[in-house]
Order: C-alpha cells, then sequence, then structure tokens
C-alpha cells in the first residue's frame, strides 16, 4: 500500500452466481446511441458514459428480462449518472442543495406530467420524457407512481448529500447509511426489476417489513461494493468525496482497517440477505420469488460491472480492482453492525445453528 494507491482490495465474497443478458452487446451500443440523441450531459461526461458498459451493467442485472426493459434500464442508468456526474458530484449544484433541489423538483414533474410545458430545451429533461414513455408502456400504473416516488427518494438523499458537500463535513456512520440506502439509486431500479418479467408484486408483499428489508439489504450491498470499488476513482478526483471508507476513516480507522470493516459489514449483510431471502422465498409467491432472484442479480450484476467497467478501473491510473470474487465471507457473524438504522434488519431472521461462517448461495438466485 502507497498513500497514492491506498489499499489493495481483495477479493470480495458474492454466493451469487453471475448471469448476463445474450443481447448484452446490442443493448449495450443502443444505450450509447440513446444518450447521443438525448444528448445526456455534457459532451465531455457524455463520452466517458457512454464506454462505461452501462448497458452490459442493465444486461446483468435482468439477465433473463424482456429485452426492451432491459434496454429501458439501461438508458435510465445512464441518465441517472448524467444526474449523479453531472449535476451532483461533478456540477456547480452539488454544491448549492437549495438549487439542486429546485432541479429535482422540476425534473419529478416531467417525470410526473411530461406533458407539462416546462425545462423544454433541458436534454436531461428530454430524456426522461422518453424514458416515462417507456415506464408506462411496459409498466403498471401503480409502478409507475412508484418509480416516479423512488426517484424523489433518490432526489431527497442527493440534497443532502449535497449539503455534506457544500460544508465539507463526513456525516457518522449511522446517517451515512440511511443517506446510502437511497443516494446509491438502487432504489429506483426495484419497479423495473417486476418491469423487466412483466409482473407486479401485490403490495402487502412488496411492502412487508421483511421484504422491504431485503431491498434494503440488496442497497446496502451494492452501494457498499461501489464504496469499495469506486474509492480509486472517487478519492482521485477533486473536491469533495462521500463513500463509506472515507466516514470510517473520519471515524478514526486507518485506511486499511477502514476497508477491512466496510468489507466485513457488507459480508455480514450479505449472509443475513441470503437467509432472510431464502426464508421469504419459502413463504412467499412466485412472484416474490422472482423478485428476490431480480435482488441477487442486481447485487451480482453491480459487483461484475464494478470490477470491470472503466468507470472504475480507470486505466490510465489503474485501480488494481481483485479480477475474481471470493467464496467466503471474512465475517459470517449474525450479528447487527451497531448501525440503529439498520440493525432491525437481525430481528428478522432467526440465527443459524449450523457453522455461521459458512453461508450458501441463495435458492432465490439459483
Ligand atoms: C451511485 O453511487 C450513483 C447512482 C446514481 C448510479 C446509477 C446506478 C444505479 C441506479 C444502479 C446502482 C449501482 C451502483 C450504486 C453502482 P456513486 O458512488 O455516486 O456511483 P459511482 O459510480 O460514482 O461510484
Ligand atoms: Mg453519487
Ligand atoms: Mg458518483
Ligand atoms: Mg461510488
Amino acid at each position: 500500500m502507497t498513500p497514492e494507491t491506498g489499499p489493495t482490495i481483495p477479493p470480495i465474497f458474492t454466493p451469487i452466481p453471475p448471469a448476463i443478458h445474450p443481447r448484452h452487446a446490442d443493448i449495450d451500443v443502443q444505450t450509447a446511441a440513446w444518450a447521443e440523441t438525448f444528448r445526456i450531459g455534457s459532451d465531455g461526461l457524455r463520452a466517458k458514459l457512454v464506454v462505461q458498459d452501462i448497458g452490459t451493467f442493465s444486461a446483468r442485472i435482468l439477465p433473463e428480462g424482456r429485452e426492451e426493459v432491459v434496454s429501458l434500464l439501461a438508458d435510465f442508468v445512464l441518465w441517472l449518472f448524467g444526474v449523479d456526474d453531472g449535476h451532483c458530484e461533478e456540477g456547480e449544484l452539488g454544491h448549492r442543495p437549495g438549487d439542486l433541489a429546485g432541479l429535482l423538483h422540476r425534473l419529478i414533474r416531467v417525470a410526473q406530467n411530461p406533458e407539462a410545458p416546462m425545462m423544454t430545451e433541458d436534454p436531461l429533461a428530454a430524456g426522461l420524457r422518453d424514458l416515462r414513455l417507456r415506464v408506462d408502456r411496459y409498466g403498471t400504473a401503480g409502478q409507475t407512481a412508484r418509480w416516479i416516488d423512488a426517484l424523489r427518494e433518490y432526489f431527497f438523499s442527493v440534497v443532502w448529500e449535497a449539503a455534506h458537500r457544500r460544508a465539507g463535513t463526513v456525516p457518522d456512520l449511522n446517517d451515512y447509511t440511511l443517506m446510502r440506502l437511497y443516494d446509491g439509486a438502487t432504489s429506483v431500479v426495484l419497479p423495473m426489476l417486476e418491469m423487466g418479467h412483466g409482473y407486479e408484486l401485490q403490495p402487502h408483499e412488496r411492502d412487508r417489513t421483511a421484504v422491504r428489508a431485503a431491498a434494503e439489504m440488496a442497497s446496502f450491498i451494492i452501494t457498499w461494493d461501489n464504496d469499495i470499488f469506486s474509492h480509486h476513482k472517487e478519492r482521485r478526483s477533486s473536491g469533495y468525496y462521500l463513500n463509506a471508507l472515507r466516514v470510517l476513516e473520519e471515524e478514526g480507522l486507518s485506511p486499511k482497517k477502514a476497508l477491512r470493516t466496510a468489507i466485513a459489514q457488507r459480508d455480514r449483510v450479505m449472509c443475513l440477505y441470503v437467509r432472510l431471502a431464502e426464508q421469504l422465498s419459502r413463504e412467499g409467491s412466485p412472484q416474490l420469488r422472482r423478485y428476490l432472484a431480480s435482488l441477487s442479480s442486481f447485487i451480482r450484476g453491480a459487483q461484475d460491472w464494478g470490477i470491470t467497467s472503466v468507470r472504475y478501473t480507470t486505466p490510465d491510473d489503474p485501480a488494481n480492482l481483485p479480477p475474481v470474487f471470493s467464496d467466503a465471507p471474512t465475517d459470517g457473524r449474525h450479528e447487527p453492525l451497531g448501525i440503529p438504522a439498520v440493525d432491525w434488519w437481525w430481528d428478522l431472521v432467526p440465527a443459524p445453528d449450523a457453522d455461521p461462517a459458512a453461508c450458501a448461495a441463495p435458492a432465490a438466485a439459483r
């Protein structure tokens, strides 16, 4: 380890097998073309986004999904980076939470009422109108409404993040966890998991505390993994960045210990997620089983994309990411993390009798 490169990231634990949609290459090309058509982001940002395999990422999230929805999700993720990179992390509004909140409210209105004559010259608004049209085509009215609500919760969290950016402050671990459940834009993807397979999870199942917790655990794992894999990209960028490793360092841990701790945290959540997904799959409807399988594909897809996309490998200054995954957790204890916002997750699953370090592949993902 050197101060320039940071600690070496070991192979990360995953019990979920990899998978990819057979049309991934075409979907990837189409998403780059979509970004050009709608001129998403500045020319400079767009040139970077179109080579980051975002279509491939979507093809990993929905390996057996309807092709049109895989494409829709790919365009949407690229659009999200147009907002997250373009406005929040690299743009001026990222330092002006009030103005950012205004812009994001206007975008929500465009998603909700695409016919409203607002932001008519804005490329992100035009892209969003197109996305909304396609969400209507492949989703139910309820799924469209939830997609817009999820967009609002994502926007709400990036405004909170912008307040920290402006003040130059780093939240404590509990606040960061809470923020990160939303600002990784994972919850906005969830309605598209249903659309990808043409079903609607009924509210009595989707909104059950345990099902919501499974989705939150998936968000935690995806965003902690992102924090680990994107740390190199984020710390080399000029200016402020917020990341679980930085939060842990701020709490007094060395960079090496912070990395080890973040990995142990996500390993423990992964083990809990596997147990909860198995439990829910046994009791739930076929739709719930499908949904849980998609959550697992989302986790694994983010992992495979996270160690391969040039977004994170940054070939001009290589990130030295692990080329493979590990099949054993560094910490398999069935024990809350000491993060009040999420410690209740462990109340949902009985403690295992067998070796707690052994957590097998989730049944729902097979
Ligand atoms: C992720 O966090 C920000 C989102 C807007 C990215 C869009 C991706 C998804 C909706 C799928 C979830 C995937 C993840 C979190 C990889 P952050 O740390 O700003 O992402 P970065 O790529 O810059 O590390
Ligand atoms: Mg971000
Ligand atoms: Mg980012
Ligand atoms: Mg990141």
